[in-house]
């Protein structure tokens, strides 16, 4: 069974990967990323300067999933462009560096100098922060992810993709779609961020389970997956000459499968790394293999998309 991948101009030895926001902070965290069966490597969202984030508690594991307001914390854009120079690209696990500046004027600053950089490593813009007070998901606002993109792709020409926050209306994936098909550099949309502004109770405590804005949080974990899928496959449908990377509700083989089917060309997994450990990447990449074994299915190619309906 082949799980490997091309696109953008970048291999992978396998479909599976972090998402942004897990075991991604830190040198030595990305380091044990790159040293496991992840087929790529993404940084946490990084911001001008480096921030600590929300108060504690701010993740909370659950049931079938998790929810967080960790609040951006990161070391800062100097940190994960240093690491971006340092990395040893010829190891064929492409680098991705999410950007996330507090404001429009902070994530042009970062791409700017990537530019100037000119490293081959790719930027995940990220829209869709649920978690930073007073800040809304730029994601939600159509008229400022255009302005923003506007301004993007006049700071950077190089090949870049957008996080996205999970939509819930088919009018609304028609309006970002409609926004991300003007910017011919916007090679991916990851879709999907956690599901904002959450709440979880604690029956016994009567408590909510994190503390920052009163408990709400993002959402993330097998909660997601079906929302995941449905911005997957109605990204994928509308943007047919763009890359989607599915994120949400990965647990084992059988959902990596599944967004694959619905159009994805690789696969983010944060809960499930979060919870388990990067060990989760060669299990997951493992019961992929025997899925598709079972099927009949030798490449991704093969059933990349073909998801049908009954
Ligand atoms: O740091 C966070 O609170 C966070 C971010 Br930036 C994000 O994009 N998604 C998320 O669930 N948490």
């Amino acid at each position: 069974i082949d799980l490997s991948v091309s696109w953008l101009g970048l291999s992978m030895a396998s479909p599976l990967f972090n998402a942004s926001g897990v075991m991604c902070r830190h040198a030595d965290e990305l380091d044990r990323l790159a040293a496991s069966c992840a087929g790529a490597v993404i940084t946490k969202s990084c911001t001008l300067e480096p921030r600590a984030g929300n108060p504690e508690p701010r993740y909370a594991a659950l049931p079938f999933g998790s929810i967080n307001s960790m609040g951006l914390p990161n070391e800062g854009f100097r940190y994960y462009l240093d690491y971006a120079r340092r990395y040893d690209y010829g190891r064929g696990k492409p680098l991705f560096v999410s950007v996330s500046g507090m404001s429009a004027d902070e994530t042009l600053t970062i791409l700017g100098e990537l530019a100037r950089l000119d490293l081959p490593c790719l930027p995940e813009v990220n829209l869709s922060c649920p978690n930073v007070p007073g800040k809304p998901q730029t994601g939600y606002d159509f008229a400022a992810s255009a302005a923003l993109l506007d301004a993007i792709v006049r700071i950077y020409p190089k090949t870049f993709g957008v996080k996205l926050p999970p939509y819930f209306d088919p009018v609304h994936f028609d309006m970002m779609a409609d926004v991300l098909r003007a910017y011919p550099t916007l090679g991916f949309v990851t879709c999907i961020n956690s599901i904002g502004n959450a709440l979880v109770v604690d029956v016994e405590r009567e408590l909510a389970l994190i503390r920052p804005k009163d408990g709400l949080g993002g959402l993330g974990g097998s909660y997601v997956l079906p929302t995941a899928l449905a911005n997957v496959r109605e990204f994928a449908r509308r943007l047919p000459d763009r890359h989607v990377v599915g994120c949400g509700g990965v647990t084992s083989g059988a959902e990596a499968f599944m967004h694959i089917l619905c159009g994805a060309t690789v696969v983010q997994i944060g809960t499930c790394l979060y919870e388990e450990g990067p060990g989760a990447f060669e299990r997951i990449a493992a019961e992929l293999s025997a899925l598709m074994r079972s099927k009949g299915y030798r490449t991704l190619d093969a059933f990349r998309g073909r998801l049908g309906t009954p």
